[in-house]
């Protein structure tokens, strides 16, 4: 009776390994089985891929985001994804924007194709909002204003793809208009996606200063999102193909054309096959080549998320049209020139004043633009070390160990965002860059009444003129 027991259990259990093995064994081998049957390892069945493209700036010196996200697109379209379940978002002010060389065509490399013909306009001018992306990505046609109301109307077996490009700062990336995407907020979004089981897979690349701040010690890693960005949580990200730098944009061009980790990846899909290169393949050349050759001129990009959702082909986010990649060679090694994303757009005002020969009144208007947003650069850099002074002293302020997210408490992070504002006038995409000091002060115990004081105290003398964020709009 004993014997017999013990011999039905572990029949049982052997039989129950067993199943377990083949189950194990037919997941792991499905990627190589497609290979086998010569499938384009496209998501199969009922699976769709979906995308969403964010150029989160707008004006001409911002040129190289709206490129890059066209770029994207081409890319994506070439791949075989359907405008149906594609959504972009982008200001549109550029192809036809008075400065542009080649009116109605935008390029993302000197010697590029127009990237422009053929995008959907879907989310354009003041519709390019965080509102409308968290909406378009829930897939919430309700909740959308304006724009074509094209949303992510994903079901449970799909995959998507999320591409952002933009300035950013500590725990946020920019939009053209106010507010800006918080880091908790975003995340909170992903996490309302998974619960609503409405994918499979996603796959998110982001290109901001800071942007790994979006992520670190944010993103649980059981959401099945797998996400690569353009720097770590504290430094810059780069704009390239700018004027007078190597490689330059063709003459005539004073801005930059694109950004340094979002050219590296798009130049890698344009030029490998993707049914065979994995995601984990294109981060570890995207790296290489936005590391810039260990130069300062470079960040470190990085992967956070479901790791694993790497080992998988690009071709499941980004499509691939068999046999149509173009074998350009992808240069790894060439260091690139580059400018710091906050200083791009003062680069290429100068490049555009310089070659204003003539004494004019373009050239006056030009140069008292320049010096005001120097100027207010100047006052927002000063304020915030003051009010840093004031509150904290000259004591050591505890920076958060790598991997440790920006912030606890996110309200209170807006709140000082709000409250510097009010009195110093618009933080700008620029300013931005002070977010981590804002941060600090909410870790240190810093309450709203003090900041209030602080800053009241600070700028209570400074004409905000065009950046009053009543004008402007909060950023927070
Ligand atoms: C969609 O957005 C609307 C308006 O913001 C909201 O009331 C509604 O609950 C949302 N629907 C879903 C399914 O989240
Ligand atoms: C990379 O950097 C090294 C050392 O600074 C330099 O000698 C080399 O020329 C650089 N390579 C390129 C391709 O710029
Ligand atoms: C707090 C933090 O993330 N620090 C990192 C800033 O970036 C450098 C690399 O550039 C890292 O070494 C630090 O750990």
């Amino acid at each position: 009776m004993f014997n017999m027991m013990n011999w039905t259990m572990s029949f049982q259990l052997k039989l129950l390994l067993l199943i377990v093995l083949v189950v194990q064994y037919s997941k792991a081998t499905r990627p190589s089985l497609f290979h086998l049957f010569g499938s384009t390892n496209e998501p199969q069945g009922d699976s769709t891929t979906w995308a969403v493209l964010v150029a989160g700036s707008n004006g001409y010196d911002n040129y190289r985001h709206q490129a890059d996200v066209c770029h994207a697109y081409q890319i994506l379209k070439r791949g075989g994804l359907k405008d149906e379940n594609i959504i972009v978002f982008m200001y549109d002010d550029i192809a036809n924007d008075p400065s542009n060389p080649r009116p109605g065509v935008i390029i993302n490399s000197p010697n590029g194709p127009d990237v422009y013909a053929g995008v959907p306009k879907d989310y354009t001018g003041e519709s390019v909002t965080t509102d409308n992306f968290f909406a378009v990505l829930l897939g919430n046609e309700t909740a959308v204003q304006g724009g074509s109301g094209k949303v992510v109307a994903s079901k449970p077996d799909d995959k998507i793809f999320v591409y952002f490009t933009d300035h950013g700062g500590p725990g946020i990336l920019c939009m053209p208009t106010g507010p800006f995407i918080y880091a908790n907020d975003f995340i909170k979004v992903l996490e309302t996606k998974h619960a609503m089981g409405t994918y499979d897979e996603m796959v998110i690349y982001v290109e901001a200063c800071e942007s790994g701040s979006i992520f670190e010690g944010l993103l649980p890693a059981d959401l099945n999102i797998y996400v690569t960005t353009a720097s770590n949580a504290n430094e810059s990200s780069w704009g390239t193909y700018c004027p007078d730098m190597s490689p330059p944009p063709p003459p005539g061009f004073d801005t930059c054309l694109g950004d340094l980790y979002s050219i590296s990846w798009m130049e890698d899909s344009d030029s490998e096959d993707l049914r065979h290169e994995t995601l984990e393949e294109q981060y570890l050349k995207v790296k290489m080549r936005t590391y810039n050759n260990h130069s300062s001129e470079g960040s470190h990009v990085m992967q956070y998320g479901t790791l694993g959702i790497s080992k998988e082909t690009v071709s499941v986010y980004q499509g691939s049209t068999p046999g149509s990649f173009s074998a350009k060679p992808f240069q790894s090694s060439d260091s690139m020139g580059v400018v710091n994303q906050r200083d791009a757009d003062l680069y290429s005002m100068w490049k555009r004043y310089k070659k204003l020969t003539e004494e004019s009144q373009q050239k006056e208007e030009l140069f008292n633009k320049i010096k005001e947003i120097t100027a207010h650069r100047a006052h927002l850099d000063g304020s915030v070390d003051m009010i840093k002074g004031y509150l904290l002293g000259n004591e050591l302020v505890s920076v958060r160990d790598e991997g440790s997210a920006l912030v606890d408490d996110w309200g209170c992070l807006k709140s000082m965002v709000r409250t510097f504002e009010k009195y110093c006038g618009s933080l700008t995409q620029y300013g931005m860059k002070h977010t981590r000091t804002f941060a600090n002060l909410c870790n240190n115990g810093v309450n709203n009444k003090a900041m209030d004081e602080a800053t009241k105290h600070t700028c209570s003398s400074y004409k905000m003129g065009r950046w009053n964020p009543a004008i402007v709009g909060y950023s927070a």
